[in-house]
């Protein structure tokens, strides 16, 4: 359906955690590092700051062809011209997003718990990947809900035929579990925007997630 995209190292953007390096600068080393997918999340951004720093993100990844996600926003996307979007169980239906989009573009989807699951069953069609999580406690996203564990992952994705995305507290010291429990990568955040080093910290998830 969508265009190919590699979920192992999967960088979620928070500026509020990136310091004095900035939320670019930090993307950009930890695309040195061996990110393989970038996902723009900034609920408190405007529609303006979003698009500014999507077509920056952008300069970055295009000419290493690594997709860059943005979430929520399907206009945005659509906008900058993004390779897709990240929904939440609030956010647009993956229908009419995946109307929006088109079939080339990446839709993935937030499935946290059994719940979610099946309130979800309508939109795997038209979803490419989905996110589980929180896997463990997280300050990130308040409100992300009960940490699942790698069991709770383990619950949720064997009852989706789709690649799959771990996420919520985790590092790279989590790869081994969350690979033999069925995930396609780690989606981190404060892993690598808090690193005093933010290649380092991808290279560190990039040496895990090959095993
Ligand atoms: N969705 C579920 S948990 C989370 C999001 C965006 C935050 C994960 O952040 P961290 O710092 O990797 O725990
Ligand atoms: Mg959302």
């Amino acid at each position: 359906m969508a265009r190919s995209f590699d979920l192992s190292v999967y960088l979620v953007t928070d500026r509020r955690l990136c310091g004095d390096r900035g939320m670019i600068e930090t993307v950009r080393q930890a695309v040195a590092g061996g990110v393989t997918l970038v996902q723009l999340r900034d609920p408190d951004a405007s529609t303006r700051e979003l698009m500014g720093d999507a077509n920056a993100l952008q300069d970055i990844l295009r000419p290493k062809a690594i997709p860059l996600i943005i979430n929520d926003r399907v206009d945005v996307a659509l906008a900058v011209d993004a390779d897709g979007v990240h929904l939440g169980q609030d956010d647009m239906p993956a229908k009419e997003a995946r109307a929006l989009l088109g079939r080339e573009r990446i839709v993935g989807l937030s499935v946290g718990t059994m719940e979610e699951l099946r309130a979800s069953e309508d939109s795997l069609p038209y979803v490419d990947y989905v996110g589980i999580g929180p896997v463990r406690g997280t300050a990130t996203k308040p409100g992300a809900g009960q940490a699942i564990g790698a069991e709770g992952f383990r619950a949720v994705r064997e009852r989706i035929a789709l690649p799959a995305v771990a996420i919520g507290g985790l590092r790279s010291s989590d790869a081994a579990e969350l690979l033999a429990a069925g995930a396609s990568g780690l989606a981190v955040v404060s892993a690598i925007c808090a690193a005093p080093d933010a290649a380092a910290a991808a290279r560190a998830l990039a040496q895990a997630l090959r095993g």
